[in-house]
């Protein structure tokens, strides 16, 4: 680098001025103006590499963040079908309750988990099991000595058809609900498929008088009788 400079201690070239060369001075400067834009670039390095650290700490955290709220929504999707479905569920069994109690007489009876009615229209057991299975019920099924005496007590005054029929096999009787035969309380001789034509069963037989316990006969299916309707409560 050339300057110039006047010289302090004039003498014989007093008021001379000339060119000096300064390159270790220059140098210097030169080197310490190099420097700066590297420096500048190791701190914006650093700031950049700060960011970039901070930056990928937080994308990591939303990340995870992401990853839980996925988790908590496909649970509240589940629990949603779930309670949609608990909801329809809920709905299904009300309307039924409803339609039921509709058409449920005032004067029905309950025992034990069941309610029971009897139809008022004498009918074969085909229509008097229809009359049943409109309102939600079916002819009775008698499961116990308990269900037996207590239905002689409520409608031992009539015959009455119940659930009971061997029309698919001769002497193999079944109930409504396709179940076998257990304990039985037929009258002394029955059945007797009088006729061979005696496939449906009633209770309150008269052949039987006044016994305490109503006791059960075979008719023909399409004997004029009234009928039992059971329908369990769920
Ligand atoms: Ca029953
Ligand atoms: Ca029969
Ligand atoms: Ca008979």
């Amino acid at each position: 680098m050339l300057k110039w400079f006047k010289c302090k201690y004039p003498h014989n070239l007093k008021h001379t001025c000339f060119y000096v060369h300064l390159p270790l001075g220059g140098d210097i400067a030169e080197s310490k103006c190099s420097r700066l834009p590297v420096v500048c670039l190791g701190l914006l390095c650093v700031l950049l590499l700060t960011a970039i650290t901070v930056l990928w700490i937080k994308f990591n955290n939303l990340t995870i963040e992401r990853d839980q709220l996925q988790t908590s929504y496909t649970n509240l999707t589940i629990e949603r079908d779930q309670l949609q479905t608990s909801y329809t569920n809920l709905t299904i069994e009300r309307d039924h309750f409803v339609s039921v109690f509709i058409f449920i007489p005032e004067d029905c009876r309950y025992f034990h988990f069941s309610f029971y009615y009897i139809s008022t229209e004498k009918k074969s057991w085909s229509e008097s099991r229809k009359f049943c299975t409109e309102r939600g019920a079916d002819l009775v099924i008698i499961n116990s000595r308990e269900e037996q005496e207590f239905i002689s007590k409520a409608f031992g005054s009539s015959e009455a058809w119940i659930g009971l029929t061997d029309t698919e096999k001769e002497g193999v009787w079944k109930w409504v609900d396709n179940s076998t035969l257990t304990t039985k309380f037929w009258w002394t001789g029955e059945p007797n498929d009088y006729d061979r034509n005696e496939d449906c069963a009633i209770t309150g037989y008269r052949g039987a008088g006044s016994e305490h316990l109503s006791t059960w006969a075979d008719y023909p299916c399409d004997h004029p009788v009234v009928g039992i309707c059971e329908k369990k409560k769920n």
